[in-house]
């Protein structure tokens, strides 16, 4: 019996339904290609730590001044993730504790905004983020937040006209980084056009964190005043998030975090991105993320040779963006037929899209969680034509689709 069915047996001696659920859960992994561009398998080592004794301690505060006894062990374990966090990232202080990304991002504007204040961000239609300023989001509530977009042609980040509007709007912050934008984004242009203006530079690098550790995406570490994070995308660790910051914002960032908006810290969260960024700092990472580059590379092109549109013709990193219009399939049409063929991938709105945000009329597709599992570039290309099949001739395809499916998923099995 391997480690992991013995932790479902384990949870099977008290709870059999919730068991189940995690075997069928396990089943799925096993058994579906991954392709939401924001997920990705974690190591055994990874995933131990969270599920550790570490879950039952309280440690509100900081290593060294916390508000409870018997913290020595979380404290060296909460200073090790902080210390390579800022190696990893060459960072002047990173607080490892908030929950989530959205939890660090509310956490930075507080530790630097003031309810009200003017602040620009990518909107949520263009492949920002709902904290990046959505009316519906409490980023959007609090403060005064401008939107920018991309160009409705090129769909690229239209750096003069961000400058023009910083200039006459005089934002107090300036918010770059994406949950759905393809391409690099030139972090020291907009962190120039930022301080040019007396705004400060913050930089969402969820997605692209792994990227940016390895050198396949530009750092915004030198330029943006504070980067928020989560952990578990292309860096491949526990599901959590953290920011980094330059020394004169570490304490307001810390305070923000707790007491601000936070209790009591994950210690076997942050134990399990402690891992993680120990494993981010070996050299096989850095040839991790290049494969993810690589591949998605492979699939854009072979999606191309398709006739698939991408929004901004390509990709520079670990996602594309295909725009369905052509052919006459929504986003969330296409999302179902792929998981009826055990493709799992996400609806995503494109630039101009006419469709509500619970149809949209895109699909974005990410390698990070099929590149861990070790598929090739030559696999790229036969997941582009299993998704031209399921796009053009679903009904006729399905059952070879879910077939071909099982060959590479067995070629490349995960927690065996
Ligand atoms: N929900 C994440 C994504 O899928 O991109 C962003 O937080």
């Amino acid at each position: 019996m391997n480690y992991l069915d013995e932790s479902i047996s384990l949870v099977a001696e008290t709870d059999p339904e919730v068991a189940h659920s995690i075997q069928l859960e396990l089943n799925r992994q096993r058994s579906n290609i991954e392709l939401i561009a924001s997920e990705n398998i974690v190591s055994p080592a990874v995933l131990a730590a969270m599920g550790s004794v570490l879950t039952n301690k309280y440690a509100e505060g900081y290593p060294g001044n916390r508000y409870y006894g018997g913290c020595d062990f979380v404290d060296e374990i909460e200073t090790l993730a902080i210390e390579r966090a800022k190696k990893l990232f060459g960072a002047e202080h990173a607080n490892v504790q908030p929950h989530s990304g959205a939890q660090a991002n509310l956490a930075a504007y507080q530790a630097v905004l003031s309810p009200g204040d003017k602040v620009f961000g990518l909107s949520l239609a263009a492949g920002g983020h709902l904290t990046h300023g959505a009316p519906a989001n409490a980023s959007g509530k609090l403060y005064d937040f401008t939107q920018y977009g991309t160009d409705p042609d090129t769909g690229l980040i239209d750096y003069d006209l961000l400058a023009e509007r910083v200039t006459d709007e005089k934002p107090k912050l300036v918010v770059a980084g994406a949950s759905a934008y393809p391409r690099i984004i030139d972090f020291e242009r907009i962190g120039r056009i930022a301080h040019d203006n007396g705004a400060l530079f913050m930089v969402d690098m969820a997605h692209i964190a792994g990227l940016v550790a390895s050198g396949d995406h530009p750092s915004p570490v030198p330029y943006a005043d504070i980067v928020t994070t989560t952990t578990h995308k292309t860096l491949r660790g526990p599901r959590g998030g953290m920011i980094l910051c330059r020394s004169e914002f570490s304490k307001k960032i810390d305070h923000a975090i707790f007491p601000g908006s936070q209790g009591g810290p994950l210690e076997h969260v942050i134990a399990g991105k402690a891992v993680c960024f120990r494993e981010a700092l070996a050299p096989e990472f850095k040839e991790y993320q290049h494969r993810i580059v690589r591949n998605s590379k492979a699939l854009a092109e072979s999606l191309l040779e398709k006739g698939f549109r991408l929004v901004t013709g390509g990709t520079d990193n670990h996602m594309s963006l295909i725009d369905l219009r052509p052919l006459g399939v929504t986003g969330i049409e296409m999302q179902h037929r792929l998981d009826s063929v055990r493709i799992t991938a996400n609806k995503n709105a494109v630039p101009n899209d006419s469709q509500k945000a619970s149809v949209t009329s895109g699909l974005r597709v990410g390698t990070p969680a099929v590149t861990t599992r070790g598929f090739n570039e030559d696999d790229m290309c036969e997941i582009a034509e299993l998704i031209y099949l399921t796009a053009s001739r679903y009904y006729e395809k399905k059952d070879e689709i879910i077939e071909r499916v099982k060959v590479l998923c067995d070629a490349h099995p995960i927690y065996g």
